[in-house]
């Protein structure tokens, strides 16, 4: 009996939830969920757990064999069209048409041009049955990071920021450690352990003397990059100190005196030089090489300068804003975000690539009121929710 289309949704819904299991761990790979039904039943289901490791639909069959289930004749359902080439693991393709699955049903196209629709089509012509586009939207959401480093060559960017109910981050005197309570420190470091990468500026290291490692107790260590055109990073910094942690890579432009690289390098740390730009280094520069380094996600945290300067370059794909409940207030106080001259349209105020008009996807992720004295933002992290491509 064919499945009624909310079953293929309830099915596909759960391979979405068990694909977003192996987030921090699969990339640059895609999460990927699957789930095996039979009459009704689910019988077998698996996900991607880690970068190298069996695909998600072989590990759904190896499931169902092991609860003593035959997937002969079933439907799998999948997040993601199944893949058709030899990669670190054999085609998941041919380990469906193997056990006779009678149908598959998958959220969406993979974008990596190796499968792009050759998997479906290697199903098809094996007598398999195929629904695509089941729950198409969420699993781009899912994906967005995956999607954006295939067809862009760019990890997918997210701008956090703490901020007061008026739009503060600190008094004139730059004092801003106020804003960051226990439990929103927790999700922001949870919200580390899932990226590749956290950004700063050398502004921040020089104010703050920042870690920026995930102290969470879960997820990655991600690397840890310095936005520094001329290299005057302070030697004596928390990150130079700890390049045995996770690397550190520091951004200069070509301006940057040899003595300072060659501290830097002794250091442990990395000198990437990049091209200028206004403002810094040419962020566009960055995004491509850590593209090519096969970054998924970056997280950018400040400071002011910075954010201006990916927001104000449209190189942001997603904001997680905690949102303290309490007033700052004081004229001379700053806000999150600093203006990136020669960025803003006129008349100010961001764009959507390709002329949308108004920030998609830029809502504060915060629930903090009535929780006391700081914030309780509640992001689901990464949660990128704009369709890939800047702001
Ligand atoms: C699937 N199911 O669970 C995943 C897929 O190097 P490999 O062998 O791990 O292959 C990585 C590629 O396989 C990746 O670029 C994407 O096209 C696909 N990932 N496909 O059917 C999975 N993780
Ligand atoms: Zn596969």
């Amino acid at each position: 009996m064919p499945a009624m289309p909310d079953e293929h949704e309830q099915f596909l819904a759960r391979a979405l939830e068990l694909a977003a299991r192996g987030r921090g761990a699969v990339e640059p790979n895609p999460m990927v969920g699957a789930v095996i039904v039979r009459d009704g039943q689910v019988i077998g289901e698996g996900f991607h757990q880690r970068f190298g490791g069996p695909h998600a639909e072989v590990e759904a069959i190896a499931a169902a064999r092991r609860a003593g289930h035959d997937v002969a004749g079933a439907t799998m359902y999948v997040s993601l069209e199944p893949c058709c080439h030899q990669g670190k693991t054999p085609p998941c393709t041919e380990a469906i048409i193997a056990a006779k699955i009678a149908r598959v049903v998958a959220a969406m196209e993979d974008p990596d041009r190796q499968v792009s629709g050759k998997g479906v089509a290697a199903l098809r012509a094996a007598g398999v049955e195929v629904v695509t586009g089941v729950c198409r939207d969420q699993a781009r959401r899912l994906l967005a990071g995956y999607v954006k480093l295939r067809t862009q060559g760019r990890p997918w960017i997210i701008c956090k920021w703490a901020q007061s109910l008026d739009g503060r981050i600190a008094t004139f005197t730059g004092h801003s450690k106020w804003i960051s309570g226990e439990a929103s420190r927790q999700r922001a470091h949870a919200l580390r352990g899932q990226c590749d990468g956290v950004c700063v500026g050398v502004g921040t290291v020089k104010a703050d003397d920042p870690l920026l490692t995930n102290r969470s107790g879960s997820g990655r260590q991600p690397a840890r990059v310095v936005l520094d055109e001329a290299l005057d990073i302070p030697l004596r910094c928390r990150l130079l100190a700890s390049t045995d942690l996770s690397p550190v890579i520091i951004a200069a432009c070509q301006e940057a005196p040899e003595r300072a690289r060659q501290a830097v390098r002794q250091a442990g740390a990395e000198v990437l030089i990049l091209p200028p730009a206004p403002g810094g280094v040419d962020l566009a520069a960055l995004l491509d090489e850590l593209g090519r380094r096969q970054w998924t996600y970056l997280l950018v945290e400040g400071g002011r300068g910075v954010l201006g300067s990916f927001l104000g370059s449209r190189l942001a794909d997603e904001l997680v804003v905690f949102v303290a409940p309490r007033l700052l207030g004081g004229r001379r106080s700053l806000g999150p975000v600093a203006a990136h001259p020669g960025a803003l349209p006129p008349g100010g105020g961001a764009r959507r690539r390709g002329g949308g008009g108004r920030l998609r996807g830029a809502r504060p992720d915060g629930r903090g009121a009535g929780q006391g004295r700081q914030g309780e933002a509640d992001p689901q992290l990464p949660r990128p929710d704009v369709g890939g491509g800047g702001l």
